[in-house]
């Protein structure tokens, strides 16, 4: 049985979990509190020094960090059905999208950061909130802007099938929606995040629908 240690909110274990789901591997989540800070304890920088989820043991196989390797792992060690398109060109425009929101949006809103800005820069609750919501704004609008008029563009973010793009389009996506960003503005954004929700590897990946999640948030 695959292990991944992740939390209920976090857009990088959300994007491992449809992966796993879309690839139909059984899988357990131990869920660390980074609302605690539990990552930052003894116990959990012993699994992963950087304190950050997920990771990802493999039974009988290596324990894996970054999710974007992870899913990269997953691809190359079970390549059915596929998360990359054929061609380099095409591959290679895919992980520029799936880097954009996971190499360059989400890592400005995550839990260090935040506290970062509240202990160290003395950032008030609104202050915080207003950065969240722009770099959450930024990012969808800059892949709106990638995705419309692009040929290469279908009912996902690269053709018909579901791709590491997606899956990183939608984390996103559906975490800006918790912090009440507003992107119905941004059309095929909004387009691909409706046709992933459709899909129940998708949708039972959201974190409402983690244990520990709240009722809402
Ligand atoms: N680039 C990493 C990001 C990992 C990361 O920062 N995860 C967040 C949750 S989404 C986390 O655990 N943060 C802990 C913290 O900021 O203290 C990945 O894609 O796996």
């Amino acid at each position: 049985m695959i292990k991944m240690y992740g939390f209920w909110r976090s857009a990088a274990s959300f994007r491992v979990r449809i992966a796993l789901n879309l690839k139909g591997l059984a899988f357990q989540e131990e869920m660390i509190d980074l609302d605690t800070g539990e990552q930052n304890a003894p116990a959990y920088r012993a699994v992963n020094p950087q304190a950050a989820v997920p990771t990802v043991i493999f039974d009988g196989g290596p324990r894996l960090t970054q999710s974007l390797a992870i899913l990269e792992y997953l691809e190359e060690t079970h390549p059915s059905p596929a998360l990359l398109p054929p061609g380099p060109t095409a591959r290679a425009r895919v992980r520029s999208l799936a880097l954009l929101w996971a190499a360059d949006h989400h890592p400005l809103i995550v839990p260090r950061i935040r506290s970062y800005l509240a202990d160290v820069l003395r950032q008030d609750e609104a202050s915080r909130a207003a950065w969240i919501r722009h770099w959450f704004r930024e990012g969808l609008a800059i892949g709106e802007q990638r995705l419309a008029g692009d040929p290469e563009t279908g009912a996902y973010c690269h053709g018909d099938a579901p791709t590491i793009a997606d899956l990183c389009l939608f984390s996103q996506a559906i975490g800006a929606r918790g912090f009440g960003v507003d992107f119905s503005d941004l059309g095929v954004v909004s387009r691909i995040v409706e046709t992933c929700m459709l899909r129940d590897e998708f949708a039972r990946s959201v974190p409402l629908r983690q244990p520990g999640a709240p009722a809402r948030h």
